[in-house]
C-alpha cells in the first residue's frame, strides 16, 4: 500500500495557471499517489477541474483558498482548467496532470 504524499500547490492568479510541486518534476505524480491540491483564486472565482475519469470540480471565490486531496489512480495527462466564466481569462486557465 502507498502512502507518499505528493504535495501539489496550484495557484490562479491573472491569466496563468502555475502548479508547483516540491518535487522536481512539478506537474508529474506516480500513478495511486494521494495527491494534496492547495488552490488560491487570487483575483476573482475560479475552479480546479478536471474531467473524467478524475471528475473533480472546486471552486473557490475570490481571495479564498481550497484544498483537497484525491488518489492519481488513472495514468495519462488530464487537463486542469478553469470551469467558470468569470472572465475571459478563465477560458486561458490550463495546465496538465501527468500521472505516470
Ligand atoms: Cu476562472
Amino acid at each position: 500500500m502507498r502512502s507518499r504524499q505528493s504535495l501539489v500547490f496550484a495557484t490562479l492568479a491573472a491569466s496563468v495557471l502555475f502548479l508547483v510541486n516540491a518535487a522536481a518534476s512539478p506537474r508529474a505524480v506516480t500513478q495511486d499517489d494521494l495527491v494534496k491540491i492547495t488552490f488560491t483564486a487570487s483575483d476573482m472565482p475560479h475552479s480546479f477541474t478536471i474531467d473524467g475519469p478524475y471528475r473533480i470540480s472546486k471552486r473557490a471565490g475570490a481571495g479564498q483558498s481550497v484544498t483537497f486531496e484525491f488518489r492519481a489512480d488513472q495514468p495519462g495527462n488530464h487537463t486542469i482548467y478553469c470551469a467558470l466564466s468569470t472572465d475571459p481569462k478563465c477560458k486561458e486557465m490550463k495546465a496538465t496532470l501527468t500521472v505516470r
